[in-house]
């Protein structure tokens, strides 16, 4: 009985595509309503984000830039699910997140300085509605049910959405987080972008599921397979996830099935250790970007013109935030001190007026 049990519901969990390797429609009924103008839009966010990645990857390498995540091969997974959002919802990015959080209103020189550990890249402006990128795995999924259900209890359209890895998936907060958003009826949604590592841990040592979308069905909620390397699958996915959750259906859960094509952070790690070329080819093939472009090119939406008017426009407005990150007044212990309390306890009292003389010096 329960070998049959485990094997039906396993079994359920099958990827939603729209857009195959080739860029040729397999779900028609699943398009989503797009416009031109939106389908572009989607397509020069993926390139953009893929070019700052790289720039990003090198202001790392000069030093100039401190802790990055890159994210080239998660583009579709990041941009078509934040593309799906209002304005007023709220992200809960984890450290990897940061293109999401960037679309949604945050300026790309505070992520840089976020990169930095200087403390104005967490100060957000008021209109943007994002936490900071959470480094604590899965700590964000349980605060996303909380602010999931602040929004319901204030009466507002809005959802939390949240992101994790396929290791994050394995921490007890995300089980927590979906439980008590599922029994609270919260407007969330749940992604986990298995990126088929944890570091240097495959996502087979990572859990005896077959799938991680099958966890939502212990917390009595929704859960998705979706190809996270189709832009259009991922919208779609999660806007449906959106309306569900603001028609009183409660929270989502959906696994976007990706790649990260480079090393887990800048931080030393080498991918070649831990992955074999032929795996890194068989999900090159399935680049976001390469079937989109080949999508749009298609329907006469895309020239090599248009690519390279953004690649340009990506490389310059990184070339001015970072200029404008260097340009931002170094950080001081006294900043630290001065910004973690409204009012400081008298201990902090005292070093904030120990460092004050310092710095006078
Ligand atoms: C609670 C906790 N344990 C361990 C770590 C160290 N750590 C940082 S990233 C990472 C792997 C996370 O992998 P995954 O969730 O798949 O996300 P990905 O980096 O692949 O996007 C670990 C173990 C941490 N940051 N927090
Ligand atoms: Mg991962």
């Amino acid at each position: 009985m329960a070998t049959k049990t485990l094997e039906q519901i396993e079994n359920q969990f099958e990827t939603f595509q729209i857009l195959n390797e080739k860029g040729e429609v397999v779900n028609e009924e699943a398009l989503p309503d797009l416009s031109d103008e939106e389908l572009v839009e989607l397509m020069e966010r993926m390139v953009y984000t893929r070019i700052w990645d790289q720039r990003a990857i090198s202001l790392n390498r000069q030093g100039r830039l401190g802790f990055y995540a890159p994210v080239a091969g998660q583009e579709a997974s990041m941009l078509g699910s934040q593309y799906a959002l209002d304005k007023e919802d709220w992200i809960l990015p984890g450290y990897r997140d940061v293109p999401q959080i960037v679309w949604h209103g945050l300026p790309l020189y505070q992520a840089f300085l976020y990169s930095r550990g200087h403390f104005h890249g967490g100060q957000i402006p008021e209109d943007v509605n994002v936490l900071m990128p959470q480094i604590i795995i899965g700590a964000q999924i349980v605060q996303t049910a909380g602010v999931a259900l602040g929004l319901k209890r204030k009466g507002k359209e809005n959802v939390a959405i949240t992101y994790t890895g396929d290791g994050g998936a394995s921490q007890g907060d995300f089980y927590e987080g979906m439980n008590f958003a599922g029994a609270y009826n919260a407007p969330a949604i749940f992604v986990v972008q298995n990126n088929q590592f944890a570091i240097s841990v495959p996502v087979e040592q990572q859990s005896a599921a077959k799938t991680i979308a099958q966890k939502a069905v212990a917390a009595g909620i929704r859960g998705l397979r979706v190809d996270g390397m189709d832009v259009l699958a991922v919208y779609a996915a999660t806007k449906e996830a959106r309306e569900n959750a603001l028609n009183g259906n409660g929270p989502t859960l959906l696994e976007n099935d990706c790649y990260r094509y480079g090393p887990h952070t800048m931080a030393g790690d080498d991918p070649t250790r831990y992955r074999t070329s032929e795996l890194d080819d068989e999900w090159e093939k399935k680049d976001p970007i390469v079937r989109f472009r080949k999508y749009l090119e298609d329907k006469g939406l895309w020239s090599e013109d248009k690519e390279n008017e953004v690649v340009d426009k990506a490389k310059e407005d990184v070339k001015a935030a970072i200029k404008k990150a260097d340009e931002t007044p170094k950080q001081k212990v006294t900043d630290l001190i001065d910004i973690m309390h409204e009012k400081l306890p008298a201990n902090l009292q005292k070093q904030l007026e120990e460092y004050r003389e310092k710095e006078s010096e």
